[in-house]
């Protein structure tokens, strides 16, 4: 029988790390483009705990391709892999800081 993700402590650390992952950029970025504004579903310019609950469903969705309701390793080193592929604008398999200056401007951009 397979452990409620709320169960188990590495599961829930590990969508927190893919959330804070995914909203760090936007929290830091937060403006009228920024993807803070998709996450505001109410337009007010704040994200409630209703809104963050929504996000945090969403990237777990998209992060549990299995649909099992639970984030497997593989499952993770795939999202953190597409994050460092969609980051990393030359292909060397590694973030700079110019990367990560070119990713959070596309993300302002979108
Ligand atoms: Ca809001
Ligand atoms: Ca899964």
């Amino acid at each position: 029988m397979r452990k409620h993700p709320a169960k188990h402590p590495a599961l829930v650390l590990a969508a927190l790390t893919l959330l804070l992952a995914a909203t760090a950029p936007a929290l830091a970025q937060a403006d009228s483009t920024s993807p803070l504004r998709e996450m505001d579903l109410n337009g007010d310019g704040n994200i409630d705990k209703a809104e963050m609950e929504k996000a945090a469903d969403s990237l777990f969705d998209r992060a549990d391709t299995n649909h099992d309701g639970m984030i497997s390793k593989a499952e993770f080193k795939a999202t953190q892999a597409e994050r460092i592929a969609k980051a990393d604008s030359n292909g060397d398999g590694v973030i700079n800081r110019q990367d990560m200056a070119g990713r959070l401007q596309r993300l302002r951009d979108r």
